[in-house]
Order: C-alpha cells, then structure tokens, then sequence
C-alpha cells in the first residue's frame, strides 16, 4: 500500500528535520506518519475521491503535509524533502524534544557547543557553559535541566530482562486466547539489546480484528494508545509499549527482517538491495523494474536472495556485518545450548536465597555438566561474606553432596579485590579453592589509574581466574568504573585470565562494545549469572545474548568447555 512508502517518507523529512537546523517541528511529521500507517483506506484512494480535503480530514495532517502528500502521489517525490536530505547531518533530533529549546537555541548549541544529544546538554549545563550564550542565561539553565530530567523520564528504557517477561506473557496469553498462526517479537528486544525502549511484536492471524481485541483487552494492559486493523499499540502496566502487527503470510519473513532491524542495519540491507536492482520493504524484496515480489516469506530467503549469509538478530547493529556476510565469513556464535555450566553463583552462605543444595539440584535440572559456588568473601559483610570457618563448612558440604549428583560442584568464591590489589582471603584459603571470581566491590569513584593499578594487580595474582562484573555499571543507576580497560583486557590475556560476561539484567557488564574491545586481545571470557536464587540461573540466556552482540563464539567461552578442559584450564 501506498501509505506505508509515505509514511516513510514522512519519519524520514523529521529525521532529516533532525538532522538540520529544525525550521519546523519533526513531532508533527511523525504524528502524520503514524496516523497514515493506521488508516484502513489507501491513502490515494481518499486523494482520488475527496481530493485535498479528504486528506485534510485525516488527523494530523494540515494543510502544509496534504501538499507534500499530493506532490509525492503524482510525481513520486517530494521537492522540499530531497533539498533538505542534501544538506549536513546533525543529529540534534532529540534535543529539540526538550521544552524550552525552539529551533533557534538548537542551532546555536549544535554550532557554539557541539552539542548533539541530551546527555552532552546535560553536561553542559552542569558546567555551566550554556548560561553565557547570548538568548540564554540562568534562568534558561535552570529550566532546561528540569526539562533534561523530564525528557530522560519519559525515555526511561526497560530493562531486557524485564521487557522479555513482559514479551513472553504476551506471547503466552495471545496463543491462548487468539486463534494465531504465528507471533514473534521482533525490534531491539528480539536483538538482544539491553534496554529496551518498545516491544515490537508481528503476527499471523485468520481474524485480524478478533485478534486486535484480544490485544487491547488484555489483563496488564493500562491504557490502550491506538487500536487499528493492522496494528494496536497498548501500554502496559510498568509502563512499556507493545506494539503489535498482523501480518499476512506471504510477508512475513519481510515484515520480521524490518522490525527486528536495528534501523541502520536496515538501511545497509536496503542500500544493497538498490545496489542489486532490489527494492526491500517491509512487505518483501521486489524486482526495481519489474516490480514482482521475489520474497517475502522467509527472513532467511531474503539474506540468500541478497547473496548474504544469514545474519543473526545480535549482529544486526551496522557494525560490519552486512559486508562480512557478503564475504561469508560471519562468526558461528555461542548458543545457549553451548553453555556447560555457570561459574558465579550465591547461595545462603552468603547473600543467595536458596540453599547450596537446592541450587545443585536446579542446575541437575537444566543438564549442567558443572557448576561454581561463589559466595561472597569475608569484607563483604553487608553481603554477608564468608570468614574462613564458613567457607570450609561449605567445603564439607560441597563434598559431603557431591557423589549425590551428576553435575560436578567447583569449589568458589567470589573474593573481593581489596582497595591495594590484594584479594580478600590468604594464599592458603585461595588455594583450597577450584576456582576464584575477583571482583571490585568498593571505590567506584577512584581515579583512573588508581582504578587501573587496582584491577591489575589483582589480574597478577596467581590465585585469580576471572575477574567479576569488570566495569561495574548498574544499568541505569551507576557507570562504570573509570579505568583503561585495554590495560585490563591486555593484562588479561596476558596472564591467561578470562573475562566474565555477567548476565543479571541489571549488569551486563561486559556490555557489547567492551567485550568486542576484549575480544581483539584474544582473551577469554566466562559467561555467568551471578544467581542470587534459582529462578536467576535462567539469566544465563541475556549474558548470551551480549556475548553473541559482541560477535563471540563458542571457543570465546570458557564455561561451554567440557569439565576436563575446564578444570585443566584453571590449573594451568
Ligand atoms: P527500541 O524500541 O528503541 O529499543 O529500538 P528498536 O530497534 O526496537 O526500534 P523501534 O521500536 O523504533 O523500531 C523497530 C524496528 O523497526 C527498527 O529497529 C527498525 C524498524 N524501523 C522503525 N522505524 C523505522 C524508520 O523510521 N526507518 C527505518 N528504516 N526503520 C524503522
Ligand atoms: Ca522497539
Ligand atoms: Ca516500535
Ligand atoms: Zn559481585
């Protein structure tokens, strides 16, 4: 249909609005598009029909974005947008979101400060170099930071742990209660990102409409945004988006490759499916002259058709994937499948809820060849850390369960990297231990080098197998640690150390960038979920899922390993 390509057209003049100087609000245009994507009518239709008035009527649209629509009906482009497109790009699209900044003030921060995002405003203000611009003044200043908060409110992302509950309910509850032939998500949630800001979801459905109702009357839905034919978008409670699309068959391979993007890996894909004689969009592939749809179905058929291997969801970031896929040359990544075991894990010797056993007993469950307890050590009291007397109780019984179960217990801890370096038990105790997560608990704000001097020292010790959480970022609450962390990745693969991957929700930490950083220094890394109860084991797929963003394969991860050459690696 014709509304989607002006639709487009349309996100693409307030992104390119972004781009430049502002002369007219991007907000409007995205409203119009929106309302476009949710019309039942062909949009030309309506022009044929009722001509600019009938256009008029739709909401959103004025006067001004009728005579662009009109001008793209009847030749296919729009003069104003092609000029814009022209000029330089700025991304000042989101400060112009922030109340008190009109085009004007943008334009002047953009070329006075290099300001490009809100958070650099941000800095900005907190130095105070706005308030001696000429327009602006304390009085701005102030203002602008309780608009900075507002905005970074209002764009709070959840995170992945929890946007994929939410996700997996839907799914649940769809298929129980709507007759469908398929539902995924799709969008930065289906690429492992780890925060989400909305929850795409695609369907196939027999009865669009019933299906829609099923959506939009859903139990944890709070408010319900839009509800079309082809596409609902409700707010749940907790406050996250759902948009959900039906799809029909023969597209859907299309609709999925268009959603999951990310938006600049779609545009690489789209640039060379041009370059092929290609058209892609979200309803297919499409011969340029002929017209005719030569896929759409299948996600996979569309890579094939472009002469791409197929490109996993994590690696969709325009990061160099779509040329290595031309070269066929795209790592195999890790799969949760691959993992063996987890190395961190608490139990109720110290801060965990479950007790030793009932967690050997879970990861008997989930097939584990091996698992490390790693509770916490002595200076950590407020995590209640173990003195020496409690972790030898929990040696005996280590030992005293071990011959009940197949899954092989290493004996661990998780020891703190005290503020000198050192770690947080004698020599004699780390050597009584399989294997030892050293992690920075205390001094976050250090100095960069004296963070640096701290951690590799650590990394010095012989005793050390993996260093824990290596930056030390709380998603949304605290950023990590300032260190050179190519000081500690070479150190790392020097002493032969691995890396950990934490897969809590709320760490990930290694995020993506930094384990691709890692990974240029061929170290090793450990994928773990620092488990606090059972349900936690589960956590092991989102570390996954980074490690994966982060273009690593299975011999990139030490806990895919079998227990021999595991236990011959921590020896060694
Ligand atoms: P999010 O929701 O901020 O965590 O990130 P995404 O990647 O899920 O982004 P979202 O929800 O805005 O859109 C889902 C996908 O749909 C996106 O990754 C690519 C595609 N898409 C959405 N809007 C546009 C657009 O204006 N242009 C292009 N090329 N693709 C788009
Ligand atoms: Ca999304
Ligand atoms: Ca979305
Ligand atoms: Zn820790």
């Amino acid at each position: 249909m014709i509304n989607r390509e002006i639709a487009d057209i349309l996100y693409e003049a307030a992104d390119i609005l972004e781009l430049n100087e502002v002369e007219w609000k991007p907000r409007a245009y995205r409203k119009a598009a929106r309302k476009i994507e949710d019309l039942n009518e062909d949009i030309s239709n309506i022009y044929r029909d009722r001509g600019k008035k009938g256009l008029e009527e739709i909401p959103g649209i004025g006067s001004r974005i009728a005579d662009h629509i009109i001008e793209y009906l009847e030749t296919g482009e729009v003069g104003k947008f092609e000029k814009l497109k022209e000029k330089s790009p700025v991304k000042t699209g989101e400060l112009v979101e922030i109340r008190g900044l009109g085009p004007k003030k943008v334009k002047k921060l953009v070329e006075q400060l290099n300001i490009k995002t809100v958070s650099d405003l941000r800095e900005a203000v907190e130095q105070h170099q706005i308030k001696n611009l000429t327009g602006f003044g304390e009085k701005t200043e102030k203002n602008i930071l309780k608009s900075i908060g507002m905005f970074e409110k209002s764009h709070d992302r959840m995170q992945l742990g929890k946007a994929m509950n939410l996700a997996e309910d839907v799914i649940t509850y769809m298929k129980e209660h709507s007759d469908l032939e398929k539902i995924d998500y799709a969008g930065s949630l289906r690429r492992m990102k780890e925060t989400i800001g909305d929850i795409d979801m695609l369907v196939i459905a027999s009865d669009p409409d019933r299906t829609m109702n099923t959506f939009v009357s859903m139990e944890n839905v709070e408010r319900v945004e839009s509800r079309g034919v082809t596409r609902s978008t409700v707010i749940l409670k907790g406050g996250i988006h759902v948009d959900l699309r039906v799809v029909p068959a023969e597209s859907y391979g299309a609709a999925m490759q268009y959603f999951t993007g990310s938006k600049d890996h779609n545009i690489a894909l789209r640039d060379l499916a041009i370059s092929k004689g290609y058209k892609l969009s979200e309803y297919g592939l499409f011969g340029k002259v002929s017209q005719e749809k030569v896929e759409g179905e299948s996600e996979q058929g569309i890579y094939e058709r472009l002469g791409l291997q197929y490109i996993p969801p994590e690696l969709r970031e325009n990061r160099g994937e779509v040329d290595i896929a031309r070269q066929n040359s795209l790592p195999e990544l890790v799969t949760l499948n691959d993992i063996k075991g987890d190395l961190h894990i608490h139990t109720t010797f110290s801060e965990g809820s479950d007790s030793l056993e009932d967690v050997v007993r879970a990861a008997e469950d989930m097939s584990y060849e091996y698992i490390a307890i790693t509770d916490h050590s002595r200076s950590r009291r407020i995590s209640k850390g173990m003195e020496i007397e409690e972790l030898k109780l929990q040696w005996e019984e280590i030992d005293r369960i071990s011959g009940e179960y197949d899954v092989k217990i290493l004996k661990g801890a998780e020891v703190d990297i005290l503020k000198d370096g050192s770690l947080d038990y004698p020599d004699e105790v780390l050597g009584g231990l399989d294997i030892v997560v050293g992690s920075v608990h205390s001094g976050f704000e250090s100095a960069k080098e004296e963070m640096t001097e701290r951690i590799v020292a650590a990394l010095e010790n012989k005793y050390l197998n993996i260093l824990g959480h290596p930056s030390g970022r709380l998603i949304g609450k605290r950023e990590p640690y300032n260190a050179d962390f190519d000081m500690i990745f070479e150190t790392v693969a020097d002493k032969e150390k691995i890396l950990e991957i934490n897969s809590h929700p709320e760490r990930l930490d290694l995020n993506d960038k930094l384990i691709l950083q890692a990974k240029m220094f061929g170290v090793k890394f450990s994928i773990n979920t620092d488990s606090h109860s059972v349900p936690n084991l589960d956590f092991m797929r989102f570390g996954v899922g980074q490690a994966r963003r982060g273009w690593l394969t299975k011999d990139d991860v030490v806990n895919t390993f079998s227990y021999n050459s595991l236990k011959k690696m921590l020896k060694a």
